[in-house]
């Protein structure tokens, strides 16, 4: 069962704001010196995302029996690790965008030089101020076998040195974009003190809704999985990634622990951005 559409965009509402708040405590004020770089920072951090991974994080420990306060950091971390990835994706030797987040992308607004050093500034930020037990799988969960080895391939793919297959894409998407959802889910497990049945359930509901997460983007972008399949199908397959991650929600013992986490799941197949 999910909450009613109202509670759950209140609740969405107000964890976006915790996790705003957290931020603004934890980034450099953007008069210290030197001011260019903290600037840059605070305006791709403070530019309108949706916080989902960050939430994601909050919602797992509570529904985990955690007391949400103690993941808070770490939420606020992930935020920045995700801005930080934007930032890199949106230069010229990667995807070259010239806006993000309804507005200039950090390189057209700050220069490539800063926008690469704010980015390097926000993923050490992020590992001072996260929780110590998490430190290494979100490492891992970031790295050469996680964000960036699907950042990788989905260059190669882009010059035409890979082929667009269907495991291509899927390597991709649960990638560079699946595997910080993941670890969201993962570490607010860990950060409830869940047993690892637990902590494993979760990062596979997070596999899921993070894999449909980067469909759905593909039906947004009319590319991938909707170039491959179309439109229809790509929606379906989905749709029964949302299914097969809320069964993982199954070993929560209280049922009102699962409501969020399903509607979190529901957020990904029907968002309208
Ligand atoms: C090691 C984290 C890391 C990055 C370096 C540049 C790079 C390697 C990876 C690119 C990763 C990337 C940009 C993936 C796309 C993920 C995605 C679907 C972004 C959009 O997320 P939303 O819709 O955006 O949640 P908002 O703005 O709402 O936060």
């Amino acid at each position: 069962m999910q909450l009613a559409t109202q509670n759950f965009e209140q609740y969405l509402k107000e964890q976006s704001e915790r996790v705003n708040v957290a931020l603004d405590a934890l980034m450099p004020a953007e008069d210290a010196y030197p001011e260019v770089i903290h600037q840059s920072m605070r305006y791709s951090i403070f530019a309108g995302g949706k916080r989902f991974r960050p939430v994601l994080t909050l919602a797992t420990c509570e529904a985990c029996g955690g007391d949400s306060e103690l993941a808070l950091k770490t939420a606020a971390a992930i935020e920045m690790i995700h801005t930080y990835s934007l930032i890199h994706d949106d230069l010229p030797a990667m995807d070259n965008d010239d806006y993000r987040r309804g507005q200039l992308s950090n390189h057209k607004k700050y220069g490539e030089d800063m926008a690469i050093l704010s980015g390097d500034c926000l993923l050490s930020l992020a590992f001072e101020v996260m929780d110590p037990e998490v430190v290494a799988c979100i490492a891992k969960a970031i790295g050469s076998f996680g964000v960036v080895g699907g950042q990788a391939v989905d260059i190669q793919l882009a010059k035409g040195q890979e082929e667009m297959t269907e495991s291509l894409i899927q390597y991709i998407h649960t990638h560079k974009t699946g595997a910080l959802i993941a670890i969201s889910c993962r570490v607010g497990a860990i950060l409830a003190g869940a047993s690892s049945d637990v902590v494993e359930a979760m990062h596979k509901y997070g596999q899921g809704i993070g894999f449909a997460f980067q469909i759905i983007d593909d039906v947004f972008d009319g590319d991938n999985y909707a170039e491959l399949w179309g439109e229809e199908k790509a929606r379906r397959r989905a749709l029964e990634e949302i299914d097969r991650a809320k069964m993982e929600l199954g070993i929560l013992q209280d049922k009102n622990n699962r409501e969020i986490l399903e509607s979190l799941a529901d957020f990904v197949a029907f968002r309208e951005e």
